[in-house]
């Protein structure tokens, strides 16, 4: 079961925006960051202009940790962990890669076959019961919902679809313009430097992921998050970082939510 948490200041049913995080069980930064956004709407709704307009106007579904499984896993097992926990009998090999998994190329490309490994596409699309639940919802309020966030880490990208083609998306430049302006916008913080642009070409090919197949759904502005750092730390990301962090992402996020407010 899922927690879902919806901010809204109205019961009339307005646009949305889905946000996901924890995708990835070892991408320990990116909950943070779910959790960091909630706190930061309701205390500042009321205060900071362009929140209050956000949420005067739209409703956010925030989904802050997606593969709970995994990520308790990472806590009391194996902190390299990435994929869900489901067991199928037949393999001694535990879980598959819930960014792998949704029908977007399917396992066509970037992804394994093989339960063993960490890019294990699943058995079929939506065969994990996580995937299968997000994307219920997603379809579920299909018509109000205007965009969809993932946030991953590491690697400061802004990605956007498609990963499982090196065509481009129908909507290309349009997402380029928006992702280079969030990028500035995050950047304007701490001098942060992120590259902006489809998965394929940006960090590489892979089917299954979650941002092509809302896409292809019909969400237009459809956005991969992979926050800090490059590399250095990568997943072990220090204690430190995680507010400067969050606070320089919430640019970008209030950045996008803002452009899909006014169009
Ligand atoms: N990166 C993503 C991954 O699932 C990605 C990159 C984005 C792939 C969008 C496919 C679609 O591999 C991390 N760090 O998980
Ligand atoms: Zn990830």
């Amino acid at each position: 079961v899922h927690l879902i948490i919806r901010i809204y200041f109205s019961f009339s049913t307005k646009p949305a925006i889905f946000m996901d995080c924890g995708i990835h069980a070892r991408e320990w930064i990116s909950p943070a960051f779910c959790q960091w956004f909630v706190k930061e709407a309701l205390s500042t709704y009321g205060s900071d202009s362009q929140m209050t307009s956000l949420l005067d106007q739209m409703d956010v579904f925030v989904l802050p940790v997606f593969n709970v499984d995994g990520y308790d896993y990472t806590h009391k097992s194996n902190r390299m962990w990435r994929k869900t926990r489901s067991k199928k009998s037949g393999s001694s090999c535990i879980g598959a890669d819930p960014n792998r998994n949704w029908n977007a190329g399917w396992c066509t490309i970037g992804a394994s076959s093989n339960p063993c490994s960490d890019t294990f596409c699943g058995y079929s699309p939506e065969s994990e019961i996580e995937v299968k639940n997000v994307a219920d919802f997603i379809r579920r309020n299909k018509s109000i919902i205007k965009a969809y966030l993932t946030i991953h880490s590491y690697s400061q990208l802004l990605l956007f679809p498609y990963s499982y083609t090196y065509d481009l998306a129908e909507h290309h430049s349009e997402l380029l313009k928006v992702a280079e302006g969030a990028s500035a916008a995050l950047r304007s913080l701490y001098g942060t430097r992120y590259t902006s642009g489809p998965g394929a070409t940006t960090i590489y090919p892979a089917a299954g992921g979650s941002d092509d197949w809302a896409y292809d759904l019909g969400v237009k502005y459809s956005y991969t998050f992979e926050l800090r750092d490059t590399g250095r730390y990568g997943f072990l990301l220090p204690e430190s970082e995680i507010k400067p962090t969050c606070e320089e992402t919430m640019l970008a996020v209030k950045y996008i939510a803002a452009y899909v407010q006014k169009n």
